[in-house]
């Protein structure tokens, strides 16, 4: 048997200003996910230079800080059973264009910039990101 597993979502700001909020968290609830913790955040430039840290010397940074910055967020801890790996599946690759009929990205993605959704990549991962928008009074 395997143990509920929590993942940190993020619907980022195309999806969110494209109106795409409701029918991403849909696509979720119908995929099995429960939505533990949901907020509507605009991100500061230092929040999103510290939520993006890992990718601070790739040439795509700046530009990914801006995006991330140009409008509300959407965030949400979402529980299932391989909660991690099933919310990547749902998302979809990082480029739209690659993305299979079926996933967010491929749905709501313009590029591999703006691709509407965030996903943890691994447990550890998901154990920084969670805390980083939530307390654990926000998670019951
Ligand atoms: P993912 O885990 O699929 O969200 O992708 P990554 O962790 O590799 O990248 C994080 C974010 O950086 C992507 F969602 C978008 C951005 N990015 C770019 O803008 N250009 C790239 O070439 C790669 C990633």
């Amino acid at each position: 048997m395997n143990a509920l597993e929590r993942t940190f979502a993020m619907i980022k700001p195309d999806a969110v200003a494209g109106g795409h909020t409701g029918e991403i968290l849909a696509m979720a609830e119908q995929a099995g996910f429960r939505i533990v913790a949901l907020r509507r955040i605009r991100m500061s430039r230092l929040e999103a230079e510290a939520f993006y840290a890992v990718h601070r010397e790739r040439p795509f940074f700046p530009s990914l800080v801006n995006f991330i910055t140009e409008g509300p967020c959407v965030v949400a801890v979402l529980e299932a059973e391989n909660a991690i790996a099933r919310w990547r599946e749902l998302m979809g690759p990082t480029d739209p264009a690659k993305a299979p009929e079926g996933t967010i990205r491929k749905r709501f993605g313009t590029n591999i910039e703006r691709n509407a959704v965030h996903g943890s990549d691994a447990p550890e991962t998901a154990a920084v990101e969670v805390p980083f928008f939530f307390s654990s009074a926000d998670l019951l």
